[in-house]
């Protein structure tokens, strides 16, 4: 069987041609299937963009702050597929990932989420596959925000196919802390006493942030906004 030689920095290494075929073909399917989750993330950003410009014709602000798309890295897409014991291919992707193309919508008001929410599932293209709501159910360290993974079709040349995209919605006082928590995941090498005494103090700010969305969207409401 013929094989190709690689010389590498670490050593030199005889690949079997039928693994470097293989090899080059999953590249080849990664690639069509990123191009498809752009193609998808297109899709939930424009839906809620007529969202927002809608909202505003009839009131004076928008619900969304700020829209954000992004695709999962390659990097973290195989890491993803090694904790699952998964080999990088894109059906393993496409059916065990359900985070490859995200949106993030940060909204002013905790309303505003709940009606985004339901606009984009009342739409008749769009399939709810899992909602988990951290605002009424906080995780134990704060995080608060309202997650869907739906499923919207992209139109090819030749078929219609469903795409999963991952929606993360939540105030700008809830991306604010969860920016901040992110941190803090990065700093595995304070001591373990400051390690606790942050995640106390980010468990405090969670509460008070919470009050904080409630309280002015009572404000918002009394000013019919
Ligand atoms: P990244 O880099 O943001 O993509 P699953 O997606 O089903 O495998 P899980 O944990 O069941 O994993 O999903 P879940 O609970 O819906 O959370 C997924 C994403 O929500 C995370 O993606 C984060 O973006 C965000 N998130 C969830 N919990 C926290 C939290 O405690 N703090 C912060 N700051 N963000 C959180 P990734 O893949 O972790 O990272």
């Amino acid at each position: 069987m013929s094989s190709i030689t690689i010389n590498h920095s670490s050593g030199q290494y005889n690949l079997d041609e039928k693994f470097v075929e293989a090899f080059k073909n999953s590249m080849e399917d990664m690639q069509v299937l990123m191009a498809e989750y752009r193609c998808a993330l297109m899709e939930i950003e424009t839906k809620f963009k007529v969202l927002n410009e809608q909202f505003s014709l009839h009131h004076d602000r928008n619900p969304i702050e700020t829209l954000k798309t992004r695709l999962k890295s390659p990097q973290s897409i195989l890491e993803k597929l090694r904790k699952k014991q998964l080999e990088y291919t894109a059906e393993n992707v496409e059916k065990e990932l359900f985070d490859v193309a995200g949106v993030r919508v940060i909204c002013p008001f905790i309303d505003d989420i709940y009606m985004l929410c339901e606009c984009l599932l009342n739409q008749d293209d769009i399939r709810l596959v899992r909602m988990k709501d951290y605002i009424k159910s906080p995780k134990q360290n704060g995080y608060r925000s309202l997650h869907l993974i739906v499923e919207v079709p992209i139109f090819l040349q030749n078929e219609k196919k469903p795409m999963k995209v991952e929606v993360q919605l939540r105030t700008i006082a809830m991306d604010f802390w969860a920016s901040v928590e992110h941190q803090l995941r990065y700093k595995k090498n304070l001591p373990e006493e400051v390690l606790n005494d942050l995640a106390f103090e980010l468990r405090e700010c969670a509460n008070i942030s919470s009050s904080l969305d409630y309280r002015m969207e009572v404000i918002k409401n009394r000013l019919d906004l």
